[in-house]
């Protein structure tokens, strides 16, 4: 029975690889990515004093997976964990994932994000030298970017303090990879969202928001608007369900090397606000003044025409990434990896299931 150690449960992608891995072992006679014997999985979570398991909720109970405690800044933790379980896969998607809070707390940043990731590595080194290890990489690394698309030769040049400790990351990684012969990667996702993303992330933002714009709509009751940052800001989404596939893929190749994930479509936070409320019955207009951002308002369309989105500067970042757009087509070619889940419909799916929560 192969034994799979997961970081990062309670977040987006931990969650949803945890989900993968347990819908493979159903598939068990007769699918044929299913494995022979059933994974064991467990789902770390690190020690705080409420936590919220409400993207781990279908997998609590279920057979062959387990929650265990752990802590990226406690090396402690880590070997016990590795040394007790043995595992043969190591996923690690435990991190200060927030861009936009890293120039608040650099340190606190690199010790999970780099420093995290060394104690990974030590504890595998150590105590299970044979596992595979992957750590999730990001876009956020080529940063101010020197070419579009971006692959995976992409220069690397962040603009945040998540960024670079990214890079450095990537960096370890690879002198581990090298220096002691460990199945170790670092492929690099862009942008990735689902019905499991943090709220504070500006595409669940705006799903939270224009369902809670609709109740209020619904019930006559005066409208409090969506306050955003930079909306001419250019992401890659996809959905992450398709990308914790992408990762299993990366962790079972002959040989270990890192691809990128990506959709190889860009768009303005702008365009998936406007489409968000299209999709929940909400037509609306823009109205933007040149050189004062902060007049740029989204309208409804009836004859009150509410205010549904402004602007506030308080989310502006120090240093912004303007345009991300990847290069999937390595990992397509290569590891044989399929998206399934197109913009439109990741921007429906959010918004479908935002506006069934607040009901
Ligand atoms: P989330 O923020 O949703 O989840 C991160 C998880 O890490 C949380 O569950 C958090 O625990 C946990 N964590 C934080 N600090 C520690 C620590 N010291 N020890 C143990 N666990 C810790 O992130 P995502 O699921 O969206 O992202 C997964 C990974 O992929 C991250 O490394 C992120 O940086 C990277 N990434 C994500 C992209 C995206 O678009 N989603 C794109 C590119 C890379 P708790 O719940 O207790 O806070
Ligand atoms: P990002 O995601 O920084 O790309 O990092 P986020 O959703 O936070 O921001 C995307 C873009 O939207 C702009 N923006 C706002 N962002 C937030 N959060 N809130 C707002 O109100 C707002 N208004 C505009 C931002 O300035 C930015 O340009 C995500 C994370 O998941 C990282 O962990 C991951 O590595 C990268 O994606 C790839």
């Amino acid at each position: 029975m192969k034994k799979v150690l997961v970081t990062g449960v309670l977040g987006q992608d931990g969650a949803n690889m945890c989900e993968h891995l347990l819908r493979l072992n159903a598939g068990i006679g007769y699918h044929p990515e299913a494995p022979e014997e059933p994974y064991s999985v467990y789902g770390m979570i690190r020690r705080v004093a409420n936590p919220n398991f409400k993207n781990c909720e279908n997998l609590i109970g279920r057979e062959n997976f387990q929650l265990v405690y752990g802590d990226l800044t406690d090396e402690i933790s880590l070997q016990k964990l590795v040394k007790e379980i043995q595992p043969d896969y190591f996923i690690n998607f435990a991190a200060n994932s927030f861009v936009g809070i890293s120039w608040d707390m650099p340190l606190h940043v690199f010790d999970v994000n780099t420093n995290g990731v060394i104690r990974c590595l030590e504890a595998i080194r150590h105590f299970q030298p044979n596992c595979r290890f992957y750590s999730a990489g990001s876009s956020e690394e080529f940063g101010n970017v020197a070419y579009t698309p971006q692959d995976i030769k992409h220069p690397l040049r962040p603009r945040s303090p998540y960024g670079a400790s990214k890079c450095s990351a990537r960096h370890v990684i690879k002198v581990y990879r090298e220096s002691y012969d460990m199945y170790a990667v670092h492929g690099i996702l862009f942008n990735h969202e689902g019905t499991k993303r943090g709220e504070e992330f500006v595409t669940r933002k705006i799903t939270k928001g224009v369902a809670r714009i609709k109740k209020s709509l619904e019930q006559g009751k005066k409208i409090e608007p969506i306050e955003l940052g930079n909306i001419y800001a250019q992401r890659d989404w996809s959905d992450s369900e398709d990308f914790v596939q992408g990762v299993w893929l990366m962790l079972n190749q002959e040989k270990p090397e890192d691809y990128v994930l990506a959709s190889g479509e860009t768009h303005t936070i702008k365009e998936f606000a406007t489409k968000a409320f299209k999709y929940a019955g909400i037509s609306g207009s823009w109205t933007e003044v040149e050189g004062e951002p902060t007049r740029t308002k989204f309208y409804n369309n009836s004859p009150k025409r509410e205010n549904l989105i402004k602007i506030n500067p308080k989310f502006y970042r120090p240093a912004e990434v303007d345009l991300l757009l990847g290069d999937p087509s390595e990992a397509e070619k290569k590891l044989g990896w399929e998206r399934q889940i197109s913009f439109d419909m990741l921007i429906k799916k959010m918004v479908e299931f935002d506006l069934n929560e607040e009901t």
